[in-house]
């Protein structure tokens, strides 16, 4: 049986989760997975099962989930590790809250502004352009986590608990499905305030979702929109009140498990082979390799090369 883990958020409910193995020296994220554990009169836990989901948040509650090169870092290696685990089908995405100082509630904020230089991001508060590793200043390692979450075989829920703002924005626009509570998430794409601009996904995707004039809006004026505004364009699955978020999300993940993996992996990489170009072809076209190597045909390739004779194609029809 495993630890009851410590309260990361409000709304986190200690008695659903485990903490991962493996990940406990995060200093910017925590990564859990999901439990259902059965409980005794007394409160004592007498059974638990895994569940095939994991809990993926923002813990940097008082810059409202903002993020740093460390965060990314972080951030790729647990969706790489989730990406890995064969019996996780849902990765939530979600922020920890609320700020201690404030109250305030974040999804995510996107790039912490306190440590942007000229060259890039610093990688730590109190770096100076003397000491910073040339090799992590400057990249825009959150585009390599956004590609990370396309290209996933598994169904990425963005969990919209407070500010989705800049990158923050675009993490949502990239994920598989969102949702968002109507009391406190709000969206707004700040990247041209900062002098900063996603020209990709966060952009031109969102477009591709909501259409030309609304995604043009929310960029060139960087309004504020409610969940209502996001769900009422198309920009979100469901609007939930705050008690209800998690449990919709859980449902959301509960339900995707009952389905075919390999059905919800194809169904994945078919929606993104438009928009992906070549990259969306490959990464669809590999799926299809793999299932092609489970054929007989394909096996008969593989063992006359091996057994040095011509391969025998004759049972394998042209027209199916
Ligand atoms: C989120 C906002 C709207 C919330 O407003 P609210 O509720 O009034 O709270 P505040 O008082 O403003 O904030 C509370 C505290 O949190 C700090 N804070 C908030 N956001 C950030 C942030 N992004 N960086 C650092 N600190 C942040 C506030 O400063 C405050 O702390 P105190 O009281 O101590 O000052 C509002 O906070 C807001 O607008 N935030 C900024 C949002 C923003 O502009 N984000 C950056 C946008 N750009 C990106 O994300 C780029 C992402 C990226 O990496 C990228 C992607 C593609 C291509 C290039 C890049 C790249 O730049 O590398």
């Amino acid at each position: 049986m495993s630890e009851i883990p410590a309260q990361v958020s409000q709304t986190f409910d200690p008695l659903r989760w485990r903490t991962v193995a493996g990940f406990e020296d995060l200093v910017d994220m925590t990564y859990h997975r999901g439990v259902e554990r059965t409980l005794a009169a007394d409160g004592s836990v007498t059974a638990e099962r895994d569940l095939p989901v994991v809990r993926v948040a923002f813990d940097r509650p008082e810059v409202r989930n903002a993020f740093r090169p460390g965060t990314v870092d972080e951030l790729y290696r647990i969706l790489d590790h989730a990406r890995l685990t064969s019996d996780v089908g849902t990765v939530l995405l979600a922020g920890n809250g609320p700020s201690e100082r404030d109250g305030g509630w974040a999804f995510c904020s996107g790039g912490d502004q306190r440590i942007r230089g000229r060259d890039g991001y610093r990688y730590a508060e109190g770096e100076t352009a003397d000491t910073v590793d040339p090799a992590r200043a400057g990249r825009l390692h959150i585009l390599e986590v956004q590609r990370l979450i396309r290209t996933m075989p598994k169904v990425v829920v963005a969990v919209v608990d407070g500010w989705a703002a800049g990158g923050g924005h675009s993490l949502h626009v990239v994920a598989d499905l969102s949702i968002g509570c109507r009391e406190h998430a709000r969206f707004k794409q700040t990247d041209a305030n900062v002098g900063s601009f996603d020209g990709g996904y966060g952009s031109a995707y969102l477009a591709r979702q909501i259409g030309q004039k609304r995604a043009r809006e929310i960029f060139f004026l960087a309004r504020e929109y409610s969940a209502q505004d996001a769900y009422d364009w198309g920009a979100l699955n469901e609007v939930a009140e705050h008690d209800d978020l998690e449990n919709l999300a859980l449902e959301y993940a509960l339900t995707i498990a009952q389905k075919s993996p390999q059905a919800i992996r194809m169904l994945k990489f078919a929606f993104n082979l438009a928009d992906d170009g070549l990259m969306g072809q490959q990464v669809f076209a590999g799926e299809a390799t793999r299932l092609a190597y489970m054929t007989d045909e394909a096996v008969e390739g593989r063992d006359a090369f091996l057994e040095r004779r011509e391969p025998d194609w004759s049972p394998y029809p042209y027209s199916v």
